[in-house]
């Protein structure tokens, strides 16, 4: 049988490294500290991981690296910014609790989908 097949562990739906930093904190303005992330969207979450390109080979092992934050997409808003932030490919994601955060990459195509999956998460939690 599938890994999942009792339905109780949330699907992973998309990895990979992104440009991140966060501008608020329960609404409260934050100074800007980009930083590579590793981005994990799974069940209702975005999960947030130290780049595992600055850690030691060691200390990057599945179920070894604790997440550094995770996002609840219920009630989330997500919005193309050209305002934001000097870099190019720049959405703006903000918790229902008033958190911010800018993500960004320089390739196109790879914000392109993050931006859509994650949407399509926050519409379907939407729906619920
Ligand atoms: C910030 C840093 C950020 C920049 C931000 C600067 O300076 O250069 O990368 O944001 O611009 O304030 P510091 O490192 O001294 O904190 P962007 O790269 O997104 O433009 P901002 O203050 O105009 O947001």
């Amino acid at each position: 049988s599938s890994p999942d097949s009792d339905g109780c562990t949330p699907e992973l739906e998309k990895a990979g490294l992104l440009n991140k930093t966060k501008i608020a904190e329960g609404g409260r303005k934050l100074r800007k500290s980009w930083s590579p992330s590793w981005v994990v969207l799974v069940g209702n979450s975005l999960v947030f991981f130290k780049d595992p390109k600055s850690q030691t080979p060691s200390s990057w092992k599945p179920g070894n690296s604790r997440p550094e934050s995770s996002v609840d997409l219920r009630g989330a808003q997500l919005q193309w910014t050209n305002d934001l932030s000097s870099k190019k490919n720049v959405f703006k994601l903000r918790t229902v609790t008033g958190n911010e955060f800018l993500l960004q990459s320089e390739t196109d195509s790879l914000i392109k989908e993050w931006f859509n999956t994650i949407q399509n998460v926050i519409v379907r939690l939407d729906r619920e």
